[in-house]
């Protein structure tokens, strides 16, 4: 299990460090991505698989996300792009704002997008989830931005009418799509090449820089009444968790890459 985030206001983002130096390191995320200052190069293609295997998902509220899992031993797999290793899928989960106007955690030019979903994978040789944290290179993150709009995602028709069942910590649910796993990781291949990359960190304590973040250039979308379904939830100090996304960080020197497509 990876270590969890908190939002409580005796522990909110800013204080993250007195408790975890990490959280003041100089390779935290997010970061605001400004597309002026990135740098274009030729990656080899990122390849994606068992994505489309039939999956048995799981829904969990673990009191500061919607976290969803998959125990399956054929585990969607990523590798190459600027990923040298065979990365295992772990877990995904969302961060979200208290209005549709925020809610992302990297920005664009400074631009907030309403949500972002984050596709955790670890990397394979170092045998678990738990060992690769110990390693610089241990976590491989994919990120979705969602732009909220008036049209409804199908892809999140399996999700949003259960996030009520999960409003309490600490419960979880089977999600009744297979492929949800696949409809969300690789939404669209066509632009799965078409990405920002960099080196960063956990958004969450204990900020771990162990993380080399992939962010999709193509925004995705999803409807105002989905996303609302995400702020009922509770969070561990009992109030609703309306919004759960840790503001941006310094880049300090670090290159920001773009894949040349
Ligand atoms: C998070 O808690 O938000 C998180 C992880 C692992 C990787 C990235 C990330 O748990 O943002
Ligand atoms: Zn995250």
């Amino acid at each position: 299990e990876l270590p969890v985030p908190r939002y409580q206001v005796r522990s909110s983002p800013s204080s993250w460090g007195d408790d975890y130096k990490t959280c003041l390191g100089k390779f935290q995320s997010p970061i605001d991505i400004r597309e002026k200052d990135v740098t274009t190069v030729s990656f080899t293609q990122l390849e994606f698989s068992n994505v489309n295997n039939s999956h048995t998902a799981y829904m969990t509220n673990n009191g500061h996300t919607v976290m969803i899992q998959s125990f399956d031993p054929n585990a969607p797999l990523i590798s190459g792009g600027p990923i040298n290793d065979t990365y295992v899928f772990q877990q995904l989960h969302f961060h979200w704002g208290q209005n549709d106007n925020l809610g992302s955690e990297d920005l664009i030019n400074n631009h907030s997008f309403s949500m972002e979903l984050h596709a955790v994978f670890w990397k394979k040789d170092y045998g678990s989830s738990e060992a690769a944290l110990k390693h610089d290179d241990g976590l491989t993150v994919l990120g979705y931005l969602y732009q909220a709009t008036d049209k409804s995602n199908p892809v999140f028709d399996s999700i949003t009418w259960q996030i009520p069942d999960i409003t309490g910590v600490g419960s979880n649910i089977t999600i009744n799509d297979t492929s949800v796993l696949s409809k969300l990781i690789a939404p669209d291949l066509a632009s799965a090449q078409n990405y920002f990359t960099y080196r960063g960190s956990l958004t969450t304590p204990p900020c771990l820089e162990i993380v080399q973040w992939i962010d999709f250039v193509q925004p995705q979308y999803i409807s105002h009444e989905q996303l609302a379904a995400f702020r009922i939830i509770q969070s561990t100090d009992g109030t609703n968790l309306t919004h759960n996304f840790r503001p941006v960080q310094p880049l300090d020197g670090r290159i920001v890459y773009r894949n040349n497509v």
